[in-house]
């Protein structure tokens, strides 16, 4: 079983704390950053005493005025806010390289791998908690469980100045009965969908078959509200230099069991990462293909190269190594995807590939369809594997 090892850090009521702790006699008042009462603008945040009143951020500073006559009303200094922020990241970066800043006042971490420095993921959140109050005069609040979506929900459930822990035999128990608003990627938007199928809590949603979502909110989104709804998050906590990567996935509107689709949808995606590598002037070494089956069993399997590349063909071939090793017959999948990370700057000239100058005639193809692309739209021209369109037949 997953132990907790994913921490999501949030401080409270960030702007107006820090304003608070440089003014000691704002404190225990509302105060509300974002300019002076019944002005243009709007509220960027209010500290809990602020939010009594309903101060919201986001909300305009004409109503705030309304609701909080008598708060303490500050226009907000953000180069302190930004300096404060570095030096909340510098103390968490102390703990693990695997760290990953969010917003100014948020960040993940994956301590797996610390227990032997720093003891669980719990004795590292209560750690992360003692020093910002002490080093940086703050409180945090403070969440962990097994995946990214879990620690920033948990984060959430006991601010100001939380601690929670979402254990994985805590994870039905917990979603059971919040409204489906906290799932990540549920805006107004999506809720009012939902509601109107009657879907309120997070539970409820577990219980709808993905087809039936999918009908309202088209395949992705179901398959991504479906899975938050269980629990599951497969997203890593990725490191600025391990952000960079640049891939693709489709899910398909019904599960696919033919591999000559697969293969089909596979290549389609290799070709539109290819091309966007070309065009932001990168290459890559490292592919990795992204697969999930019927019952949401997600695969991941990486293959890097002794060269860098950007060409579709060669990504492609790479995928196809790799698809190679899935299990695909008497089985049908839901999803695929590539990916290429490693990125480097640069058009290297790729020698040793080919040495009987195909390499050439490949790089000008290349160049030819990138330019028929550019002037004529994505679809302008395609390779003849490609013309049987893997979602044709699901029309
Ligand atoms: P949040 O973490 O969303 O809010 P918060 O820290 O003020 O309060 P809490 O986490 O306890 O609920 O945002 C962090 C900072 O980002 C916030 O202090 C001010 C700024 N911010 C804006 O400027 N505008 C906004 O709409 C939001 C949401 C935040
Ligand atoms: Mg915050």
């Amino acid at each position: 079983m997953d132990k907790p090892h994913i921490i999501h850090v949030d401080m409270d009521a960030f702007f107006a704390a820090v304003e608070q702790r440089n003014h000691p006699e704002y404190r225990g008042k509302p105060v509300i950053v974002g300019g002076k009462p019944h002005t243009r603008g709007v509220v960027a945040t209010a500290s809990y005493e602020a939010r009594a009143y309903g101060v919201r951020s986001g909300m305009s500073l004409w109503e705030a005025g309304n609701l909080c006559p008598h708060g303490i009303f500050v226009s907000g200094n953000h180069r302190e806010y930004a300096m404060v922020s570095r030096q909340i990241m510098q103390i968490l970066g102390s703990f693990t390289p695997q760290l990953e800043q969010v917003s100014i006042d948020e960040a993940f971490l994956d301590v797996s791998g610390c227990e032997r420095l720093f003891g669980s993921a719990e004795d590292i959140g209560w750690a992360i908690k003692k020093r910002i109050r002490r080093e940086v005069g703050l409180t945090a609040s403070v969440g962990i469980s097994v995946n990214k979506f879990l620690a920033k929900l948990a984060s959430d459930l006991e601010k100001p100045n939380g601690f929670v822990v979402i254990r994985q035999e805590e994870i039905r128990g917990t979603l059971e009965n919040l409204p489906v608003s906290r799932l990540w990627g549920v805006g107004e938007k999506t809720e009012k969908v939902l509601t109107n199928l009657g879907i309120r809590t997070i539970g409820m949603l577990a219980q709808i078959p993905v087809e039936l979502l999918a009908a309202h909110l088209g395949p992705a989104m179901a398959e991504h509200l479906h899975r938050l709804s269980l629990g599951e998050d497969d997203r890593p906590v990725a490191p600025p230099d391990e952000i960079k990567s640049m891939g693709h996935e489709t899910t398909f509107p019904k599960d696919v069991a033919d591999p000559e689709v697969l293969k089909a949808a596979l290549l389609s995606l290799c070709e539109q990462v290819a091309r966007r590598l070309r065009k932001s002037g990168l290459q890559g070494r490292t592919v990795t293909l992204k697969i999930r089956d019927a019952n949401f069993k997600t695969v991941t399997r990486n293959l890097t190269l002794s060269f860098y590349t950007n060409s579709g063909e060669i990504i492609y071939q790479a995928g196809l190594q790799l698809l190679a090793k899935i299990p695909l017959v008497g089985k049908s999948y839901r999803l695929i995807g590539i990916s290429v990370c490693h990125l480097v700057e640069g058009d290297f000239y790729q020698p040793s590939l080919f040495d009987n100058g195909e390499e050439d005639k490949r790089r000008q193809l290349n160049e030819v369809l990138d330019r028929l692309k550019d002037r004529f739209g994505e679809q302008a021209v395609t390779r003849a594997t490609l013309i049987k369109d893997p979602f044709q037949e699901y029309d």
